[in-house]
């Protein structure tokens, strides 16, 4: 079912969402965002579906038709270029939120990633534009399953969808607009600089801290360690194996199960 969007445009109540486009379907929500010529902060983009809807390091997002939420928001931050990544924390963080109020209980994964049962339920992609040392805009891309029966051979084994969880067919329209109020709580907390509020709530999801884990670097460098804390930045700081404290910024992180090496 495709969203009934004049009703979200009624519903939607919330002091950052200024323009919402609505798309049948686009090849990215991101990436459209990030072209936007002249768009205002909190401008959100919607497609029922994309045909190459992205994931981070060139990773691709199976986005089917009406099936799944995919939406981005264009955000322009004033200051704080060092806290950028704290964005895509609030997008789970969001998420995760509204999950919550359908008694669905997700966990979160550093930095980008809500898992139910260790599955994959939604993805958060932040990408930002700048022109020198100007920052143009940051785009907050969000893909929640929310009606998908199956997945492709692929992804059946890591992936899950609302429906599967609920076994029941989910409006998606209360979810959007339940997760466009919470990112605005969010983001006005962002802006007045209450980053540790943000990290604290953060951290009370995630199932990582203090266990061991395996961090990929982007040229798949691996790093062990132990998941002590998330910075005010949004990096993750684990006690590496060799004593060092380390600050990890993009990459995938495993949890490491056979790892007795640290106490
Ligand atoms: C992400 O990347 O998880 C970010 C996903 C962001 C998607 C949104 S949709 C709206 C906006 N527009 C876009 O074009 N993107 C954003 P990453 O952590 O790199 O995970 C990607 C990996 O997740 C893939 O390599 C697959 O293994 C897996 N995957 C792909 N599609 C999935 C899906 N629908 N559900 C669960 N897992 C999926």
């Amino acid at each position: 079912m495709s969203l009934d969007i004049k009703g979200v445009k009624v519903d939607i109540k919330n002091s950052l969402i200024t323009d919402i486009f609505y798309y049948k379907s686009l090849k990215s929500t991101n990436k459209f965002a990030l072209e936007l010529k002249d768009a205002k902060e909190g401008t959100v983009i919607i497609a029922e579906r994309q045909t190459k809807g992205r994931g981070r390091l060139q990773r691709k997002w199976y986005s089917p038709s009406d099936a799944g939420l995919y939406f981005s928001i264009i955000l322009k931050p004033k200051k704080n270029y060092n806290n950028i990544p704290l964005l895509t924390l609030i997008g789970a963080l969001s998420v995760y939120k509204t999950l919550n109020t359908i008694k669905i209980k997700t966990d979160l994964k550093w930095p980008n990633d809500i898992l139910y049962k260790n599955k994959k339920v939604c993805g958060v992609l932040s990408q930002f534009r700048s022109s020198g040392s100007n920052l143009e805009k940051v785009v907050v891309g969000i893909g929640l399953n929310v009606n998908q029966k199956k997945f492709p051979e692929k992804l059946k084994s890591k992936s899950i969808s609302l429906r599967m969880i609920k076994n029941k067919k989910i409006k998606k329209e209360g979810l959007l607009i339940d997760i466009l109020d919470n990112f605005s709580i969010y983001y006005k907390k962002f802006k007045e600089e209450k980053f540790e509020e943000i990290i604290e709530e953060w951290k009370d999801k995630m199932k990582m801290l203090n266990k061991i884990i395996t961090f990929s670097t982007s040229d798949n460098k691996k790093i062990l360690g132990k998941v002590i804390d998330i910075s005010a930045k949004g990096e993750l700081i684990i006690k590496h194996e060799d004593g060092e404290t380390k600050r990890l910024i993009a990459g995938d992180v495993s949890v490491d199960k056979n790892s007795l090496r640290f106490k």
